[in-house]
């Protein structure tokens, strides 16, 4: 298992966070994420050989935020 942590820009509210939460629980391989919209952050901890950071990356901008 890694821990990585990703700087999210757009998150206005403990709602936004949850949705983003969701977007990387629904991948395949993750398997813990905390996010937090104050700290702008999302701590995930997934499979390497099941999941990469550019995947995690898609799925929070696919939930229509971007990562720095
Ligand atoms: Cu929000």
């Amino acid at each position: 298992m890694e821990t990585t942590t990703l700087y999210v820009s757009g998150m206005a509210c403990g709602g936004c966070a949850h949705a983003v939460r969701q977007a990387l629980l629904a991948l395949d391989g993750v398997v813990e994420a905390k996010v937090s919209h104050v700290e702008a952050t999302a701590e995930v901890r997934y499979d390497p050989s099941r999941v990469g950071i550019p995947q995690l990356k898609a799925a929070i901008e696919q939930a229509g935020y971007s990562v720095t």
